[in-house]
């Protein structure tokens, strides 16, 4: 998979993309990430690519020029234009699965109060958001979805079952994990994880987990998001 991230900071992705997983499967050329800053598109000399609000109110607006420019710098036929956005709908695991298949990602980080309504009208095919709270900017959630997604794209994770077992592809919390020491400052782990009785094992976590979800997350028990998630 190709992904294309265009934002004002391409420096802001130098960290997260070049470690760990996310690194291996670029290496491995799972993946491919490149960057584009939407500066290089603007009109005029000075790089400036935002200006005040039609109506008034606070802040500055993404100026839709140097955005169309941006985007149709790296678009292809297949290509799949993605805005992040507050105003998205919520990034979910099954979303993730989809956007997985895609042969070509557009990214657009969104910044300043946001972007001109009407290139995103023009050119961008799904708004997503990955939760309800303000941010600075959208790159931040670019690298949380580039992040959840990587794990659906075949090969990137190790191990195939591990993708399946994980937390949340069966739509509730994990269990809590154990480790060595036994005891960690007068704290023991459970027997039932001890005894090797993996009958048992496995239902002492389906119960531990059902009841944590029950607690803080009791929506995800209820409703549409009962049914197993499944990849592809
Ligand atoms: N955020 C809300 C309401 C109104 C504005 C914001 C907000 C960055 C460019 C967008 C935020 C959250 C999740 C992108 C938030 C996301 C962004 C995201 C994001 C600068 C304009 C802005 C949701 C609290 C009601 C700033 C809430 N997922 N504006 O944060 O880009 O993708």
């Amino acid at each position: 998979m190709e992904i294309d991230i265009l934002s004002l900071f391409p420096d802001y992705f130098r960290g997260p993309f070049d470690v760990s997983m996310l690194k291996r499967g670029r290496d491995m050329g799972h993946f491919d990430i490149r960057h584009t800053n939407i500066r290089d598109f603007a009109e005029n000399k000075n790089g400036r690519v935002d200006d005040r609000p039609f109506g008034g109110g606070p802040g500055m607006v993404l100026c839709p020029g140097p955005v169309a420019r941006a985007i149709r710098s790296v678009k292809k036929p297949g290509s799949r234009v993605i805005y992040l956005s507050p105003q998205g709908s919520l990034l979910t695991a099954a979303k993730c699965g989809e956007l997985a298949k895609y042969e070509h990602l557009i990214l657009l980080c969104g910044h300043y109060e946001g972007v001109d309504e009407r290139v995103l009208q023009k050119e961008i095919d799904e708004e997503i958001s990955i939760g309800d709270y303000v941010l600075t900017n959208g790159c931040a959630a670019a690298i949380v979805l580039v992040d959840a997604m990587a794990r659906f794209i075949p090969g990137v994770i190790g191990h195939p079952d591990a993708v399946q077992e994980d937390s949340f592809q069966e739509g509730i919390f994990d269990s809590p994990h154990y480790t060595r020491p036994e005891n960690f400052e007068g704290m023991e782990v459970p027997p039932v994880l001890l005894g090797g009785n993996h009958a048992e094992i496995r239902k002492w976590r389906k119960a531990e987990a059902r009841k944590k979800t029950a607690r803080v997350r009791p929506d995800l028990l209820l409703g549409e998001h009962c049914e197993p998630l499944t990849i592809h």
